[in-house]
């Protein structure tokens, strides 16, 4: 196991390593970040009441406007000599939310991505092909700093350019595959139109992430690509991918708790909530020097895992995410995911997962209508049967969701593919009130 020393610490050796961290941060924090210190003065919060684990429900919250007012430096804790390295989120939405890291920084990213590809069985004779990508995004620079530290050869392939992809596959005997779970997939179509089957390849681990994804497209993606195919969890704020990661019983992302500290709260009223119970994702980075974020507020709804891993790896593990609760869908009162909906879809056969979801408002009345595609099998069958196919999926959906919703088959290959994060939801609700 990589870093096993750390891995396996016994639960109350972990917190008294947490603790000490914490206690650090927080002093170093409210020393050096104008931003931090006037927080905590407001909560009336000092460095030195800090003497539990439970006490950092005192301290304050961080949420990305904050992160976006500071940018580009303004919550850096180093002296900009220090950062080695930046990264920075794609700003679609805002400004963009800069990640800065010291060389010790690097190690740390090195060290959790080393443990997250480990958890999957890679080691120094592998062939990682990395198909996040590189550039200012975390997701090429965060895996190519762990396959380097295990000492595997890693292609730097990035994302894009499907066909080489696949080529190179084939020619470089690729062991393990990274990229989002949409692009895994859009791969794995493209294999098939080039006559490439990947289960005959040497191909046995995919590393995905960057995007919310269902169990029923996990075994879509095994059974098609031949491989175990791990999900792992990161977020620029934080450091990028290597927050936490799926060790061999994919059963929960173990997160790295000596460098990022988890809670989950209630997303309205910001209090903890115990382990089992649903809520936000809130992390601390413990570990990190350059842009150590304290409490952020991710958005990311899951909950902590009661029982201890069989793995023997002693930190908690969250459930696989269940969306962002700023992507949840409220449709007449009724929360969606669109995980939700793929799990529905992914179930039947005769259609490929490729989908989008469309809101519109008709009237003061929502409506949510999915369109999918057709395999080419289903697309060959009368319009009798594929009518009699939508009421089926919209009488699934409908029980899966507790509402209803209008399904479209469409044609096979019409639905846009993505080489990065997937957009699956067009909510054309707002477009509507202005009109
Ligand atoms: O997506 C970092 C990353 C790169 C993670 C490569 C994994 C692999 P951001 O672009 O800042 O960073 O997006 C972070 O993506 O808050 C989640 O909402 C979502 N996300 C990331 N991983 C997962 C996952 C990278 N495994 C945001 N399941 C996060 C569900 C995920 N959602």
């Amino acid at each position: 196991m990589w870093n096993e020393a750390v891995q396996t610490l016994p639960h109350a050796e972990l917190e008294r390593l947490q603790l000490e961290r914490l206690q650090r941060l927080v002093a170093t924090l409210h020393a050096r970040v104008p931003f931090y210190r006037d927080r905590m003065d407001a909560l009336g919060v000092a460095p030195s009441d800090i003497h539990t684990l439970a006490d950092l429900a005192r301290l304050p919250f961080t949420s990305k406007a904050d992160m976006r007012e500071g940018y580009p430096f303004g919550l850096f804790a180093v002296d900009p000599s220090e950062i080695v390295e930046v990264h920075m989120s794609s700003g679609t939405t805002g400004k963009p939310v800069v990640d800065g890291y010291t060389r010790a920084d690097l190690e740390v990213w090195g060290d959790v991505m080393a443990r997250t590809l480990d958890m999957g069985g890679v080691g120094r004779d592998d062939v990682v092909q990395n198909a996040y990508g590189y550039g200012l995004f975390t997701g090429g620079f965060g895996v190519h700093h762990g396959a380097r530290a295990i000492g595997a050869t890693v292609i730097p392939i990035s994302s894009g350019n499907t066909v080489r992809q696949l080529q190179t596959m084939v020619d470089f005997g690729t062991t393990a595959l990274t990229c989002t779970p949409s692009y895994a997939m859009f791969m794995a179509e493209h294999a098939r139109d080039m006559g490439v089957d990947v289960r005959s390849l040497k191909l046995r681990a995919g590393f995905f992430g960057a995007e919310p994804w269902s169990e029923a497209m996990r075994a879509d993606l095994e059974a098609k690509l031949g491989i175990k195919a791990f999900d792992i969890y990161g977020l620029t704020e934080l450091i990028g991918p290597g927050v936490g990661a799926e060790c061999e019983q994919q059963d929960g992302l173990h997160i790295f708790e000596d460098v990022f500290y988890p809670e989950i709260v209630d997303p309205v009223t910001g209090e903890p909530l115990p382990p089992g119970t649903q809520g936000e994702l809130v992390l601390t980075a413990i570990g990190r020097e350059g842009s150590p974020v304290l409490r952020y507020r991710t958005h990311d709804i899951t909950y902590l895992m009661g029982e201890p891993c069989p793995c023997g790896r002693s930190s908690r593990r969250i459930h696989r995410l269940m969306g962002r609760n700023d992507d949840m869908l409220i449709i007449r009162g009724v929360n969606v995911f669109p995980q939700q909906v793929e799990e529905v879809l992914l179930r039947v056969q005769g259609v490929e997962p490729h989908y989008r979801l469309i809101v519109e408002r008709d009237g003061s009345m929502d409506t949510l209508t999915v369109e999918v595609e057709m395999s080419e099998a289903t697309f060959s069958d009368e319009i009798r049967v594929l009518v009699h196919f939508e009421r089926q999926l919209e009488s699934d959906l409908k029980a899966a969701l507790g509402i209803q919703a209008a399904c479209v088959l469409v044609n096979p290959r019409t639905i846009e593919r993505s080489e990065g994060k997937a957009k699956r939801v067009i909510d054309r609700r707002e477009l509507s009130n202005a009109r």
